[in-house]
């Protein structure tokens, strides 16, 4: 008697000592807050070999979550669906609503890190946006996939780990806004989606950043351009984006797409020349006019490596336009939009390309 009893002392003592132990090993974990919108990583096939047939942005938060109990090894995660969306049918509200939510979030103390799931399509466009305006230090992370989670060798639950594990590591602070897919770190300003099928699809001309690999993150390279909290945009300052569209260039093209627009109220549009930020010579003049408007002229290229020379295809500086450096259409418009909340003189703007 006297013996189980002191035998269930001990038993009762250990088992608090132990609780108190794993009590501890959570409280040292970093908080990470994931933050869903939709996209494949929230999608569902009808069956595992449906790699590419299904429908996204159907899976909730808490069941992503659910579905990845390792996720606890790393950190202390909380979820939050923002919205529920397949992103390219994000829209500047849905851009606002999520950089006003991640920047409220950076604030808070009990927040280390953030993570965003979200769609391929258009993911490194919100992730340069974020870059841009949320001013904080903390890592934030963004996260999406190629398969849907139903699917063989889905590719979800090794990126959503290692998101939340990167986004709980003081190593990926002050670094930007990340992108982590298929084992690779990129910079959100510089990944673009290359590859339409495959696991592989996210890459960056100037390279990644680093890797993470089981948990650990191993650092190649850091940004250069200017970023989070040494951006002089604000996204608590930001309550609208001005209109600005992309027009691109090829054989044959007509004035037609770009009369439209300058008609439609844009205050930019984005030309995505071939090759070196090309213009035809027929649709000069319909820029030229567009910029008599008062509509800002920013020659991109389609080519997606490289970046355009200002006076060499046009004289830019007689017609007062702005380049594109290295930055595709489709992001060029985003800082473009950035930009025009705080100016719309030409040299400023062109200030801003070469700066972020
Ligand atoms: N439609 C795609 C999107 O939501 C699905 C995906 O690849 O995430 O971006």
């Amino acid at each position: 008697m006297y013996l189980s009893l002191r035998f269930r002392a001990f038993a009762a003592g250990a088992a608090l000592l132990a609780a108190s132990a794993i009590a501890q090993a959570q409280q040292a974990l970093p908080n990470v807050m994931i933050l869903a919108t939709g996209g494949t990583i929230a999608g569902a096939g009808a069956s595992a070999v449906n790699s590419a047939t299904y429908a996204a942005a159907k899976v909730g938060v808490e069941k992503l979550i659910a579905g990845l109990p390792e996720l606890s090894k790393v950190a202390n995660v909380r979820g939050e669906q923002v919205f529920q969306v397949a992103s390219e049918s994000m829209t500047n509200a849905n851009l606002l609503a999520l950089a006003k939510r991640v920047s409220q979030l950076a604030k808070q103390p009990d927040v280390d890190g953030i993570v965003i799931t979200h769609g391929t399509d258009t993911v490194e466009e919100t992730a340069y946006f974020l870059t841009l305006t949320v001013r904080t230090d903390k890592p934030i992370v963004m996260v999406a996939s190629m398969r849907p989670g139903t699917a063989l060798s889905a590719d979800g639950a090794l990126n959503l780990f290692d998101a939340v594990s990167v986004a709980g590591s003081k190593d990926a602070r002050s670094k930007g806004v990340l992108l982590t897919m298929n084992d690779s770190i990129e910079s959100g300003r510089d990944v673009s989606k290359n590859v339409n099928i495959k696991p592989s699809a996210f890459s960056s001309q100037w390279g990644s950043l680093g890797m993470v690999v089981e948990g650990r993150n191993y650092w190649f390279r850091a940004p250069v351009k200017r970023h989070t909290v040494n951006s002089e945009f604000d996204i608590d300052k930001i309550d609208a984006l001005p209109p600005v569209e992309i027009a691109y260039g090829y054989e044959g093209v007509s004035a037609t797409a770009i009369d439209a627009l300058a008609r439609s109220g844009i205050k930019a549009l984005i030309h995505g020349g071939p090759g070196n930020g090309s213009v035809a010579d027929r649709i000069v003049p319909r820029l030229q006019a567009a910029r008599a408007e008062g509509i800002l002229v920013i020659r991109a290229s389609r080519v997606p490596d490289g970046f355009v020379i200002r006076n060499a295809e046009q004289p830019d500086d007689k017609y007062d336009w702005v380049v594109a450096h290295d930055l595709r259409p489709q992001k060029a418009r985003i800082l473009a939009m950035v930009a025009l909340t705080k100016t719309s003189d030409t040299k400023e703007m062109q200030r801003i390309f070469w700066e972020y």
